[in-house]
């Protein structure tokens, strides 16, 4: 089956690239988030690669793979940086998750979990649990994509995030719409009013990045800081 054989090539030519995430009171590093790439030019994106693994019922697997590699370059390299993790639902069902974490104990409380807005939360069983006992080693939890568009606030409710990340559409020439930036500055109060920093995604010029620190985000990640590299490159204000 071309899926499978594709599938393995991708799984053979897999690697992580990191994006800096900076602070927006002083420009430096808060943390890197992991993002997988292949070199297989027949899965070009992680779309694609998510896609492949989901139809051959190899989701977990592919988690796996990437948190490997992912620990693997964190651990070789010293710092205190969050360590910003893409993870889809289905792998908060895998029981490796937690112990692939707990066998990293000096990483786990810089690790950030990143759950997409854009997949539905409702297929995993014991989601309060298995939350919990992810925050008992230490990690913390970030809502990824909001705004972009699908589940709508549930998400909030259902996984108590420490952090939110806005999504690149809203980020988007967001000083020249209004209406984005009454809606980053609402988000932006309703997540400082439950005690949560709002990393604002997807920055590619001065003018996204001053108009949304002037709307209150504290963490700011694009273009414009660092692009995703194979090392962790320092950001640049
Ligand atoms: O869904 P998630 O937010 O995890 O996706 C992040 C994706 O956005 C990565 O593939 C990354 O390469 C890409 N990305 C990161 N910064 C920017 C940016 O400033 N502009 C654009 N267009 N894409 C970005
Ligand atoms: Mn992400």
């Amino acid at each position: 089956m071309k899926v499978a054989r594709d599938f393995e090539r991708a799984l053979a030519s897999l690697w992580v690239a990191f994006q800096p995430i900076v602070r927006a009171s002083d420009g430096a590093e808060f943390g890197y988030e992991a993002l997988v790439r292949t070199n297989e030019p027949a899965v070009p994106n992680p779309e694609a690669l998510f896609a492949a693994a989901e139809r051959l019922g190899r989701m977990q697997e592919l988690g796996r793979r990437i948190r490997r590699l992912v620990f693997e370059t964190a651990s070789q390299h010293p710092g205190t940086f969050r360590l910003f993790i893409n993870l889809h639902p289905f792998e908060l069902l895998d029981d490796t998750l937690l112990a692939d974490i707990e066998r990293h104990p000096s990483l786990a409380p810089r690790i950030v979990l990143e759950v997409t807005e854009r997949a539905s939360l409702a297929k995993v069983s014991d989601l309060a649990a298995r939350l919990r006992a992810l925050r008992s080693v230490g990690c913390s939890i970030a809502i990824d994509d909001l705004g972009a568009g699908y589940s709508g606030l549930s998400s909030f409710i259902e996984l108590m995030p420490d952090l939110v990340k806005l999504d690149m559409s809203l980020v988007r020439d967001a000083h020249k719409c209004l209406t984005k930036q009454h809606i980053i500055r609402s988000l932006t109060e309703m997540c400082k009013g439950m005690g949560l920093s709002v990393v604002a995604e997807g920055i590619e010029s001065n003018e996204e990045r001053d108009i949304v620190v002037s709307l209150g985000c504290n963490l700011l990640q694009g273009y414009r800081f660092g692009r995703p590299s194979p090392s962790f490159l320092p950001p640049s204000w």
